[in-house]
């Protein structure tokens, strides 16, 4: 009873997002949103293996990009990303699954499509950089703070993926 009391405990609270329960947050920008790549681009976290924990289609406030990139808020093109991202809903979504947050960065490709490779979201979907279609964490630090300012914690769902001994 405590050993389950503890694993859903770790389940729960972020901390224990370690291993197969690593989190990532994954954005499809507004632009993939208008261009209706959201069921290809969902397909393929799916078929990689990955558990689709929580999903919402959200108009980001201009609060919430802030938070999200304040990282950035030096860069000079900080408004226009602001801008961007506030053009039309976003599909925020957290996906779960081992290493999820680096092999998530991979399947995205690099930050500028110029520069990632063919198979990858953005070497396949788009060309300018201030258009790049998605976003993924890019770290299990900067995931676990994502995750928090973009869902409440009851929209996180635990459940039991059936291919699971499939896959690990
Ligand atoms: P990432 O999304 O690959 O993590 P970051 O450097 O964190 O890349 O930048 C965040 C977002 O800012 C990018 O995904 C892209 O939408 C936008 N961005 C980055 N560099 C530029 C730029 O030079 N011009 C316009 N937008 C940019
Ligand atoms: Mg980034």
């Amino acid at each position: 009873m405590i050993c389950f009391l503890l694993s859903l405990f770790s389940q729960i609270f972020q901390s224990g997002w370690t291993g197969v329960n690593e989190r990532t947050f994954i954005a499809i920008k507004p632009d993939a949103v208008q261009r209706k790549l959201v069921g290809q681009i969902i397909q393929r976290f799916e078929k990689k293996g990955f558990k689709l924990v929580a999903l919402k289609l959200v108009q980001a406030s201009e609060d919430l990009l802030l938070d999200h990139y304040w990282d950035l808020r030096n860069k000079t093109f900080f408004s226009e990303l602001i801008h961007y991202m506030r053009s039309g809903p976003v599909v925020a979504m957290v996906w779960q699954g081992l290493n999820v947050v680096k092999t998530a960065r991979v399947i995205l490709g690099e930050t500028n499509p110029a520069d990632s490779l063919p198979g990858t979201i953005r070497g396949d979907y788009c060309v300018d950089v201030g258009k790049n279609v998605i976003h993924g964490s890019d770290s299990v630090q900067s995931a676990q703070k994502e995750i928090f300012l973009w869902f409440k914690h009851g929209e996180l769902q635990l459940w039991e993926h059936h291919s699971t001994p499939w896959i690990y």
